[in-house]
């Protein structure tokens, strides 16, 4: 790699060949050069002449009619092009380092702002943009009205280079503002580690001593894995593979004895460069309305589940530009793309995302959040729609199929739930229902379906209909993902499908409807205070909702207070709440045997919450590895420990099992008893029923394409370790399992393509007996979760 010093040696005497060689052919009044470079983790052009010099994504100004002359410099290996389309200008492009082109033009007549970029690949959306300003136009605002203003940071000192490479976004390194990323391997020993894995011969890259294995990891990182990324094996292309040719040799040489120095090297430079709290923020990557309006409604479906619409951070870590601006665009588009091993799905790899959309995602993150929109109760109620009223529906089913054998299967990209005939596997209605469809629940008596979108749609299917088919819809807000009705019958009144609870993400309330006609009533907001700081929430998120068996009660969870509100609906218009505090980031569980005891997982605490629904208290919280996420989790009987229900983990590849007999077993009670180890991380579902001998576990999301589409099962007899693992497809993700009424068969979801015709998804079935494929039912599109009727209306899991 040629030294910084040659390069800017050469940046001189083209300046000067070029100054020498434009006189003879146009009457150019001013020359502005560009090179290009790498500023705060993303491509930019650097101005390297006159009133430019050193200044990112300089604004170029001229006066109307003014001839002026651009060149341009490749600072890097890539291809890179200087163009302003709205005056038909554009450079040759220049592919190799040092290669340079220059253009010469006439400036319009007009005081106007134009923007000009590098039309190559997503270079532009990656930061290499700025304005030519014509006269006295405005410059921040470009012609398409944007705002164009760039930042213009210069940067020095050690810190400084280490952040240009966007480092922090993904490791931890001390003395760095902002580096507390944990996709990457934690870089705070990094120099020991590496004498360690050299001498143990369980390194396999080419490099011979430590400098050599630094620069290897950064120019060549997949040449060696390193085996800890915050506590699972580090994944090859999670890297970008590219900063070896945006990063000069100098800024390269920087960041290595940086890394070679620390742990004791940061103190230095946290004195040299006045310690951690001196960060200035970048100003946010522009965007143009479109790539914004995109980008908004896109996070609104796929990201804000797990990092809030607000972008507080919940399940997955706060995306306000605080955070993400110091890490660059650059490295949070890898992320984004590659996943990580701790959950975060690879949009790009999964081909949810072109790496085009990807970088524009990565922007909108570094830009605020925009204000989303509240919902009335009249705007509710103009949504609804009763399209049979009760007294018109069959008094009896009008079926002879084994309706309580139903499953009613969620068809995530079509916006439809399947209703399949559990004893003949055909598919018998698919019904249209709200965007993304994220659970169905079964009314007390079975007969009803209530349905819930992604987008905050309720459908209400009738199952005693001949073909079953939805009787009521409304809107309840813009994001939601739990459903729950009125199960009680006892001394005080019979609420038999009486009511319905919908919980909502956004904005932040549950509501309260008729269960019958779906008609909403009651809006209660779960805007609260945190239970630990009580500290104002604005996004306190709904998760499970589970309807309690001893009291007229729904138990529902506040995801971002911590809180669990016991909802008691005797008067659903006045409703009594006890808020129980619990644990941070309550999102799913499930009973235990008895149907006492609710579980519930505090995520982002590594922590599960057991409320006690005969006492309405918190009766524990249990300490378990990270990120459990039990679906509703699966009760059996351990060998050793008794009655147990078991969890299985996003961020870590353990199944685990909690003691559940405080009466029978007190020692045991509430504590983790046994952790069985998976091949993976990633799992959203466990799964088992009283009559079966296995526990059925998937690990949809973890970043290995093989165990994205494998599933496992632990013998309860032998619970140590994992019976037999499989691949259920050649495509998509195994996701979600359950039991037939019999409890036979086990039905799993391929989740597959929309947009792949053969590969859309499908429903593998096991007989769970001797495990073999019994059926498939072929051609649904993207199949997730599946809810039986008779399994869901008891409670078994
Ligand atoms: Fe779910 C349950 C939230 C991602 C499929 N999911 C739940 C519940 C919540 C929730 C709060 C419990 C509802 C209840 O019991 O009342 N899910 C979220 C998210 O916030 C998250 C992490 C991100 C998001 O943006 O939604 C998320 N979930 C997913 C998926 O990606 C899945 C696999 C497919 C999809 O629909 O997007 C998915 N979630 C499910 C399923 C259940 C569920 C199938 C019900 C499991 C059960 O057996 O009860």
């Amino acid at each position: 790699m040629k030294s910084k010093f040659v390069l800017f040696l050469s940046i001189g005497l083209l300046i000067l060949l070029y100054a020498c060689s434009v006189g003879q052919e146009a009457i150019s009044t001013q020359e502005y050069v560009l090179t290009t470079g790498f500023e705060e983790g993303n491509l930019a052009f650097l101005g390297v002449s006159g009133k430019i010099n050193g200044v990112y994504n300089p604004i170029l100004s001229g006066e109307p009619g003014e001839t002026i002359t651009v060149t341009l410099i490749n600072g890097g290996y890539a291809d890179h092009v200087f163009v302003i389309p709205e005056l038909n200008i554009e450079t040759d492009v220049v592919g190799k380092k040092g290669e340079t082109a220059s253009v010469t033009f006439t400036l319009p007549d007009e005081p106007i702002a134009l923007d000009y970029y590098d039309s190559i690949q997503n270079h532009a959306a990656l930061g290499m943009r700025g304005t030519l300003v014509i006269g006295d136009a405005n410059p921040h605002t470009a012609e398409d009205g944007t705002d164009s203003s760039t930042s213009q940071t210069t940067l020095s000192g050690p810190a400084a280079i280490v952040q240009k490479g966007g480092c922090g976004a993904c490791h931890i390194i001390p003395g760095i503002p902002g580096a507390v990323g944990t996709v990457g391997p934690d870089l705070t020993n990094i120099g020991e580690l590496i004498v360690e894995r050299m001498q143990s011969g369980e390194y396999d890259g080419s490099a011979e001593d430590m400098t050599t294995y630094l620069v290897e990891s950064i120019v060549k990182p997949d040449a060696y894995l390193a085996p800890d990324c915050s506590g699972a094996p580090c994944q090859a292309g999670l890297m970008p593979p590219n900063l070896g040719d945006i990063l000069s040799e100098t800024d390269l040489n920087t960041i290595v004895d940086y890394l070679a120095s620390l742990p004791e090297g940061a103190e230095t430079l946290g004195t040299a460069a006045g310690g951690e709290g001196e960060l200035t923020l970048p100003d946010p990557p522009v965007m143009s309305e479109e790539d914004f309006a995109w980008a908004k409604q896109t996070f609104f479906e796929r990201c804000a589940g797990c990092h809030g619409t607000l972008r507080n951070g919940a399940t997955g870590p706060a995306l306000t530009p605080e955070n993400t601006l110091p890490k660059g665009t650059l490295a949070l588009s890898s992320i984004i793309f590659n996943g990580t091993p701790r959950g975060m799905p690879d949009w790009g790899l999964q081909g949810f995302f072109t790496q085009e959309e990807t970088d524009i995602m990565a922007k909108f993150i570094q830009n605020e959040p925009p204000d989303p929109p509240e919902m009335s109760l009249e705007q509710m109620v103009s949504s609804w729609n009763l399209l049979v009223p009760p007294e018109d529906r069959p008094e009896e089913p009008q079926t002879t199929r084994n309706w309580e054998n139903y499953f009613v299967v969620t068809l995530r990209d079509a916006g439809q739930v399947a209703v399949i005939d559990g004893d003949t596997h055909e598919v018998i209605n698919n019904v249209d229902t709200g965007y993304a469809v994220h659970i169905s629940r079964m009314s007390a008596t079975g007969r009803y379906v209530y349905t819930i979108g992604r987008d905050g749609k309720l459908a209400l299917i009738d199952l005693w209909m001949e073909i079953p088919d939805k009787v009521a819809e409304v809107q309840l807000c813009y994001d939601a993902r739990s459903v729950e009705v009125s199960k009680y019958n006892g001394e005080e009144g019979d609420f038999t499908d009486k009511y319905a609870i919908v919980g909502c993400y956004w904005p932040p309330h549950f509501v309260i409807l008729n269960g019958q006609t779906l008609e909403p009533f009651k809006i209660v907001s779960t805007r609260s205070y945190t239970y630990n700081t009580e500290e104002f929430h604005p996004e306190p998120r709904v998760g499970a909702i589970l309807a309690s068996h001893f009291k007229p009660e729904w138990i529902v969870n506040v995801k971002e207070t911590g809180q669990v509100w016991l909802v008691n609906y005797s008067d659903p218009i006045n409703p009594q709440i006890k808020m129980i505090e619990a644990e941070l980031f309550l999102h799913d569980g499930g009973w235990d045997s008895t149907q006492r005891y609710f579980l519930v997982a505090a995520n982002q605490s590594n922590k599960i919450a057991v409320i006690d629904a005969l006492e309405g208290e918190l009766e524990a919280l249990v300490d378990t590895p990270a990120l459990p996420h039990p679906g509703r989790g699966a009760n059996w009987i351990d060998p050793e420990y008794g009655p147990v229900w078991s969890t299985s983990h996003l961020g870590d590849s353990v199944l685990t099992s909690i003691g559940t007999d405080p009466e029978g077993r007190s020692e045991e009670a509430w504590k983790v008893v046994r952790t069985t180890t998976l091949p993976g991380a990633g799992s959203l579902f466990i799964k088992t029923h009283p009559n079966s001998q296995w526990i059925w576990v998937d690990m949809v999301l973890n970043p290995d394409e093989v165990l994205q589409r494998t599933i496992c099962v632990i013998a309860k007899e032998k619970p140590d370790e994992t019976h037999k693992c499989w691949e259920i497809s050649d495509y998509g993700r195994a996701v979600h399992m359950e039991y037939n009424m019999q409890g036979t068969q086990v039905w799993v979801s391929v989740w597959g393509f929309a947009d792949k015709p053969g590969q859309t998804g499908e429903i593998v079935i096991y007989d769970d007996e001797t495990l073999e494929e019994v059926a498939r039912i072929p051609d649904l599109i993207t199949p997730t979760g599946k809810f039986n009727v008779y399994n869901t209306v008891h409670d078994i899991y």
